[in-house]
């Protein structure tokens, strides 16, 4: 075997993401590509250096473990769940419950009757399969889409075409019960802004919450995806630190599931000026982010710029569609950027003893 080369790049031991986290009570982690760690010894060897916490990018959604309606493909789930155990590292799961990486077999096979059932049983095989191994699980993601014109302001999903909104609770009961220690976790996106589309998307996320709470739904925590923009025309500020207070005294813990940064909105093509913008929209993104008592984790969705999805689609670079986004913390070779420093020193910043 072929021994991983030598870190002529990011900083390990007590120089890594995870120290500096785990010294201020956080957890460090990020999204990861299966078939990387397994091709990749030095993506795998990053991982298990920086973080200490995981999330599958796509293996454990439907698409990924339901290769037919009476098929559950758990190869790639565990693989990952080996890897972090074998390194001290927590898995979180990602996700029981959303509109999209739904399997191809799904629309022509579950309806109205069966819906409820397909859900439940998805859950609990899922939820059993890793019971007692995950760290905490996206129950449900994005169910909050206003523009759909529901009064409750709730996504017009395949879930609540066939089950109306109860989907949403339905999901929480089941997985408390397939995984009682697992922090049952609801996961949106757009609630970062100081303006009126992310302002609304908070007011309906808090009514949902707080129904759900109302009705003795088991849930433990809200993930903030925090895809975030620099060179965004708008602020962030008072409206997530008011959402973020709203959570607290809700008594819900805060993790930050999917961070990165969109650079598609700069306006120069300089790779330094690009990689400052950016790192100093992780910094002031995290300054308040991390002031906030709840907030119990950060993960970035994804590892080094060679593999960020906003690189993954023509759709997802509108405005700069020959220039690959730089929007992570390791550059191609694994270098760490500027980004990397100035996520350490958020951690570092953080006021320790709050937790
Ligand atoms: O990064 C993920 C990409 O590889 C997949 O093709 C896509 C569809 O499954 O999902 C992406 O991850 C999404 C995450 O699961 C939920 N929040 C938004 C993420 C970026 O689209």
């Amino acid at each position: 075997a072929q021994t991983p080369p030598e870190a002529a790049f990011a900083i390990p031991g007590s120089g890594s993401l995870r120290e500096h986290a785990r010294a201020h009570g956080l957890l460090a982690g990020a999204a990861v590509n299966i078939q990387l760690l397994a091709s990749d010894q030095i993506y795998a060897r990053v991982l298990a250096e920086q973080y200490n916490i995981l999330v599958a990018e796509n293996a454990m959604k439907w698409s990924a473990l339901r290769p037919a309606a009476d098929k559950y493909a758990f190869e790639q789930g565990d693989a990952l769940v080996s890897f972090a155990e074998s390194h001290q590292i927590k898995v979180r799961g990602h996700n029981f419950v959303w509109h999209e990486a739904l399997p191809d077999w799904f629309s022509a096979t579950v309806t109205k009757d069966n819906a409820k059932q397909f859900l439940v049983d998805h859950i609990m095989a899922v939820g059993g399969h890793y019971k007692g191994k995950i760290h905490s699980w996206d129950v449900v993601n994005e169910a909050v889409l206003p523009k759909d014109g529901r009064p409750d302001g709730l996504r017009k999903s395949p879930w609540m075409e066939l089950l109306g909104p109860d989907y949403i609770d339905t999901a929480f009961r089941t997985a408390r019960q397939a995984d009682p220690h697992a922090l049952l976790t609801y996961n949106e996106y757009g609630v970062e802004y100081d303006n009126d589309e992310d302002a609304e998307r908070r007011a309906v996320t808090l009514q949902l919450l707080r129904r759900m709470k109302s009705a003795n739904v088991p849930i433990d925590a809200v993930g903030i995806q925090s895809h975030i923009k620099a060179g965004s025309p708008f602020t962030i500020g008072r409206g997530l630190q008011d959402y973020m207070a709203s959570l607290r005294q809700m008594g819900l813990k805060i993790l930050v599931t999917e961070l990165d940064v969109n650079e598609d909105d700069l306006p120069y093509d300089d790779v330094a000026q690009r990689d400052h913008a950016i790192a100093e929209t992780y910094r002031n993104y995290l300054s308040i982010v991390l002031a906030e008592p709840s907030v119990t984790a950060v993960l970035t969705w994804g590892v080094s710029d060679s593999h960020t999805w906003l690189n993954s689609g023509p759709t997802h670079h509108k405005k700069q569609p020959d220039r690959p986004q730089r929007a992570l913390l390791f550059d191609d070779a694994y270098q760490p950027k500027e980004a990397f420093f100035a996520i350490r020193d958020s951690f570092d910043n953080r006021k320790s003893g709050r937790l």
